[in-house]
C-alpha cells in the first residue's frame, strides 16, 4: 500500500516510522511512504507557506497555493482513487474499523496542518474527508498522521512477524486484549494462570476470550454494547461475572 503525507515536517514523519513493524514494512516494500513538503512549492524567495488570517487575530494560516500544489503533486504520484484525508480535531473519529477499511484503499494521501490550520476553501476543494484521532488539540497533524499510518500498517498482510497474530486476534475483534504472560512462571509470588501452561489449546482459547470479554465489560461496556455477543460468549461472560475465573 502507498501512503503520501503532505507535511512541513517530512523528517519527523519519516524518522518516526523507521522502527519496529512499520519500519520493517517500509524496508520490505509492502508499505511505501512519500512525504511531500508544501515549502517546495512556495513561489517566493523566502518559501513562505503561511499568511495572516482574514478577520485578524493571533496566529497564521497555511497558504492555499503551496499546499494545493503539494496535494496535487501527491495525487499525481499516487494510484487513482486514493482519498485525500485531512487530520483535524473536528473530523470523524479514526478508530480500528476505519484502519481496517483503509487497507482496501489503493493509496492514501494524508494532509497534516500546522499553525492555526489551513484556508477553509482548500478543505472544500482538495480534501475528501477529515479524520480526528481523539478529542484533543495538537500543534500539527503529523502525530495524528503517524497514528493513522501505524494502525493501518500493522494490519497489512506480512507486517506482523507471525502470520497468525493478526488472524488470532480476529475472534476478539471489538474487544479489549486478554492478559499476556511470559517466563518466569512465578514472580513476586504471582503465578501464571495454570490453564496457559496446560497445553489444552481449546481451554486456552476459551480462557483468553473470557478474559477479553470480562475486561471489555469492566472497562469499556460501550464497546461490548456495540459489538454484541455469541451464545458461547454470553456463557463465558456470565461465568466471569460470577467470579469463577
Ligand atoms: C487543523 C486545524 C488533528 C489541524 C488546526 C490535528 C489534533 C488532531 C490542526 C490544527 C491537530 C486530532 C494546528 C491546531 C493540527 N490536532 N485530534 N492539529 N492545529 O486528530
Amino acid at each position: 500500500m502507498r501512503i503520501a503525507v503532505v507535511t512541513l515536517f517530512a523528517a519527523m514523519v519519516r524518522d518516526a516510522l523507521d522502527h519496529g513493524v512499520v519500519g520493517r514494512a517500509l524496508a520490505q516494500g509492502s508499505l511505501q511512504l512519500d512525504c511531500i513538503d508544501p515549502r517546495q512549492f512556495a513561489a517566493d524567495v523566502h518559501r513562505t507557506v503561511d499568511d495572516r488570517p482574514y478577520g485578524g487575530g493571533p496566529g497564521m494560516v497555511l497558504k492555499v497555493e503551496p499546499l494545493r500544489s503539494a496535494i496535487r503533486a501527491a495525487r499525481a504520484q499516487m494510484p487513482a482513487g486514493s482519498p485525500r484525508v485531512y487530520l483535524g480535531a473536528d473530523g470523524e473519529r479514526f478508530e480500528q474499523g476505519r484502519a481496517r477499511q483503509a487497507l482496501a484503499y489503493p493509496g492514501l494521501i494524508l494532509v497534516a496542518g500546522r499553525y492555526e490550520g489551513v484556508d477553509e476553501r482548500l478543505i472544500e476543494t482538495e480534501i475528501d474527508a477529515t479524520w480526528s484521532i481523539g478529542d484533543y488539540v495538537l500543534s500539527g497533524g503529523e502525530l495524528p498522521a503517524l497514528v493513522v499510518i501505524d494502525a493501518i500498517a500493522r494490519l497489512m498482510p506480512g507486517t506482523l512477524g507471525c502470520a497468525e497474530s493478526a488472524q488470532q486476534e480476529s475472534y476478539t475483534d471489538g474487544l479489549l486484549d486478554w492478559p499476556h504472560y511470559t517466563r518466569p512462571e512465578v514472580i513476586d509470588g504471582l503465578a501464571v494462570p495454570a490453564v496457559l501452561a496446560s497445553g489444552d489449546h481449546a481451554a486456552i482459547r476459551r480462557w483468553r476470550l473470557q478474559q477479553s470479554l470480562g475486561r471489555t465489560w469492566l472497562r469499556r461496556p460501550d464497546m461490548l454494547e456495540r459489538r454484541g455477543m455469541s451464545e458461547e460468549e454470553r456463557v463465558l461472560l456470565e461465568e466471569f461475572k460470577a467470579g469463577r475465573v
